[in-house]
């Protein structure tokens, strides 16, 4: 068969470096303790011990790793805190868990002490399927056991998977990775079996030779599923990191309405971009400073007139931010025709949101104001009073900026400000409520 790994190339060939140490492996196989999981894995996890938790759509100020969930007096699971991305355990990719594995079972000698070369064949030929199978299914395991359960996610990270990866694979591919490993330990159970069974060492030699190649042909066809949760896991990983502790100013509003510029503007320091797999363009992710105390700032990407069936995965990346992120909302308006939604659909826009996420503390800025004073917004006299009140300065309250004359900037820190040490007091008041 083509591209069948060759046991007797394995044998020739000079040891390399070993994925598994036999030290490392617990006594029983399918207990499977994590000990590959890099130890910089458990400093990341030491540094992001202290989270928000989701419990009943508020969040909770939690140091540990986790909460129970419960409905009544039955436990249904943990939830996990947010950051269980840099969590991930590493994965090795298949043929490196299959060569290891073959490597392992070569170096399995019969039981000392039987000196009939038939019981020794057939004795050696059980214990090395036997290994083979373990050290192809334990790795398996413990990928099983250590990728979180989407559901005990937090609700934020949960979004992001589903935008990432489409919604049902991460499941599909952790289910697959499992009936992968329940075959791998049928048939290498089976094998072993016949192999303990046989009756001269020709027999023994042949059981042995068949299973070996069934295993081997079996983890090269299907343990693509191990290099599909490799490719999950590193994707996963390098997705931005938010931190949910740390009052954040999230920028909302229709594409090109100038809410990068505000970023810029309103951040101590040069903003980073923050790529989510899915996004073509970075996302802005900015800090303030008042007294000492930091706060995030960050845009999201804009949002159109269209119902949430039509939206496109960045229109829901911004409704997740807002959804599952303790935000508060700067909503930026462009009344110059600029950007390329009208003022009209912004308003439409505006209303859903604001309706939408009407608990979040809020702040309206009408941008790019410089604009405006040379070409004021045309209005139509059979629009009604509402859009012609928004055409001509947007929603009541709303501060008028313009980050290229620099017209409003002094009032939207001062407000922004205000808004942040709001924020960080409801979050506050949240945690103590809940402790
Ligand atoms: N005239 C003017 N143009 C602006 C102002 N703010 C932003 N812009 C321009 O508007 C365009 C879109 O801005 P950007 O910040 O990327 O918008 P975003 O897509 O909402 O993040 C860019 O070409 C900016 O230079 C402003 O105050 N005045
Ligand atoms: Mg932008």
């Amino acid at each position: 068969m083509t591209g069948t790994f060759n046991l007797l190339q394995l044998l020739q060939a000079p040891s390399t470096k070993l994925f598994l140490k036999s030290s490392n492996l617990p006594k029983d196989p399918f207990v499977v303790m994590d000990t590959k999981v890099s130890s910089t894995l458990s400093f990341r996890r030491q540094i992001q011990a202290s989270a928000y938790e989701v419990v009943n759509k508020s969040y909770i100020f939690s140091t540990g790793g986790g909460a129970e969930i419960t409905t009544g007096d039955k436990p249904l699971g943990k939830i996990e805190t947010v950051g269980a991305f840099q969590k991930l355990p590493m994965v090795m990719p298949s043929t490196d868990i299959l060569y290891s594995a073959l490597r392992k079972m070569r170096r399995i000698s019969p039981t000392k002490g039987i000196s009939n070369i038939a019981k020794r064949v057939r004795n050696q030929g059980a214990k090395q399927l036997d290994t083979l199978m373990k050290e192809l299914a334990v790795p398996l395991r413990g990928y099983k056991e250590n990728f979180p359960n989407k559901n005990y996610l937090h609700p934020y990270e949960r979004s992001l998977i589903e935008l990432t990866l489409g919604e049902g694979s991460y499941e599909e591919v952790l289910g697959k990775v499992d009936a992968l490993r329940k075959r791998i330990v049928s048939l290498g159970k089976e094998h072993a079996s016949l192999c303990a069974k046989s009756l001269s060492k020709r027999e023994a030699e042949e059981r042995l030779n068949e299973g070996l190649k069934k295993l081997e042909e079996m983890f090269q066809l299907q343990g693509t599923c191990v290099d599909d949760l490799l490719n999950i896991a590193k994707t996963l990983r390098a997705m931005p990191v938010v931190d949910p502790e740390t009052p954040t100013l999230c920028l909302v509003g229709a594409p090109n309405v100038g809410k990068s510029s505000l970023v810029c503007i309103l951040s101590s320091g040069k903003p980073e971009i923050c790529n989510y797999p899915f996004t073509t363009r970075g996302i802005l992710m900015g800090h303030i400073a008042i007294n000492y105390k930091r706060f995030q700032v960050t845009d999201t990407p804009g949002l159109l007139k269209r119902c949430d069936d039509d939206r496109n995965n960045l229109e829901k990346l911004t409704l997740a931010v807002l959804s599952h992120l303790p935000t508060a909302v700067l909503y930026v308006h462009d009344l110059s025709g600029e950007c390329g939604t009208s003022p009209s659909d912004q308003l439409i826009i505006y209303k859903e949101i604001r309706k939408r996420f009407k608990d979040h503390l809020w702040l309206d800025v009408v941008s790019k104001c410089d604009l405006l004073q040379s070409s004021p917004t045309t209005l139509v006299e059979e629009e009604d009073v509402e859009v012609k009140r928004y055409k001509k300065s947007g929603p009541e309250g709303a501060i008028h900026v313009s980050v290229k004359s620099e017209i409003g900037i002094i009032e939207l820190k001062a407000r922004v400000h205000n808004l942040l040490v709001s924020q960080m007091a409801r979050l506050s008041s949240e945690n103590n409520e809940e402790s």
